[in-house]
């Protein structure tokens, strides 16, 4: 039961993006830690969109407690019991990676607990390869989905994290459909400037993709994020290429700069952001407390349509 995203703007919002995953194969979806009401809800209308079947790990008394209060049928759904953070997040990693599940899902636990078992050298989702954040944002004065790396994981990444993380975002979407994405390395100038170091390692990193060191996306860079994401500015300030205007992936300095731009797009311009880990043996999706069902729910679409 194949499903291939076709077009490249099959994707202008998350609904749209839902509704592709809708198409796809039933998945497996592990959940770490889903004693929390918003978690379950996600895991209940991703159940009945036909998107995922569900392994609930954590305190079984209190997932059956949250459970009801939602309306989520635990008939059809497996659980398993383990008491703490710790010990969900270790049973649920262990579970995809051996092949129990397709997906896994952060539920009530800190990030770093939940990242520190992903990149368990013995049993995580891990590769050889750096693992990295990456955020899904729907702004509708966009009109189109955009995406943020690295504002959740990786601190301060130096070249070479930044090239894997460039190239783990633009693996992710290539999996969601995006042909030859655009990404744009921000900066706050487009000219190089030795005392703002972000901009040589921009231009550094534009210069790997153009001799393939990082492959299937166009990478231009120093690039100020008005003139990333607005033709208009891109053309008052005269700066050409591909890029300028119409960038897909933003590759932002650090996590503080990411986690400020990731969060400004939800306060100021009522954006909706959702969360995946790139560079992972499966697909983890990585919510925020703060996240509602109906975004978990988006960030579970995506990881269906990139585990097909
Ligand atoms: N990718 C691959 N391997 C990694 C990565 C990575 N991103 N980070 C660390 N490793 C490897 C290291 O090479 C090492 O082998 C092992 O993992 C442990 O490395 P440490 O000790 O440097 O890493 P940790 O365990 O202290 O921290 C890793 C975290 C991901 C937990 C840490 O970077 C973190 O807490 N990031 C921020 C997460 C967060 O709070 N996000 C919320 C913001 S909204």
């Amino acid at each position: 039961m194949g499903y291939t995203v076709e077009v490249k703007d099959l994707f202008s919002d998350f609904d749209e993006l839902l509704n592709a995953a809708k198409k796809a194969a039933v998945k497996r979806l592990v959940v770490a830690a889903a004693g929390e009401k918003e978690v379950l809800k996600a895991v209940k209308l991703a159940i009945e969109e036909g998107l995922v079947e569900a392994t609930l790990v954590g305190a079984v008394a209190e997932i059956k407690a949250q459970a009801a209060e939602v309306g989520l049928d635990l008939s059809e759904v497996e659980l398993v019991s383990s008491q703490s953070q710790a010990a969900a997040s270790k049973r649920a990693v262990k579970l995809v990676s051996e092949g129990s599940g397709d997906i896994l899902m952060k539920g009530l636990v800190d990030t770093s607990l939940l990242m520190k078992e992903v990149l368990n050298e013995e049993y995580g989702l891990r590769q050889e390869q750096l693992i990295s954040h990456i955020a899904m944002v729907e702004a509708e004065s966009l009109g189109r989905l955009v995406f943020i790396s690295d504002g959740g994981m990786n601190l301060k990444p130096e070249l070479k994290e930044k090239q894997q993380i460039i190239q783990n975002a633009v693996d992710v979407t290539a999996k969601l459909g995006w042909d030859e994405p655009k990404v744009a390395v921000l900066a706050a100038v487009e000219k190089v400037n030795p005392q703002m170091p972000e901009t040589v390692e921009a231009a550094a990193l534009a210069k790997m993709a153009q001799r393939g060191q990082i492959t299937g996306a166009l990478v231009e860079g120093p690039l100020a994020i008005d003139i990333a994401l607005s033709k208009e500015a891109a053309k008052m300030k005269g700066v050409e290429g591909q890029v300028a205007g119409q960038a897909d992936i933003l590759i932002v300095p650090e996590i503080v700069a990411g986690n400020i731009l990731g969060k400004s797009t939800i306060y100021f311009a009522e954006a909706r952001i959702a969360a995946l880990i790139g560079g992972t043996t499966q697909p983890v999706v990585l919510t925020s407390r703060a996240n509602t069902a109906q975004i978990k729910l988006i960030s579970i679409a995506a990881t269906v349509l990139m585990s097909e």
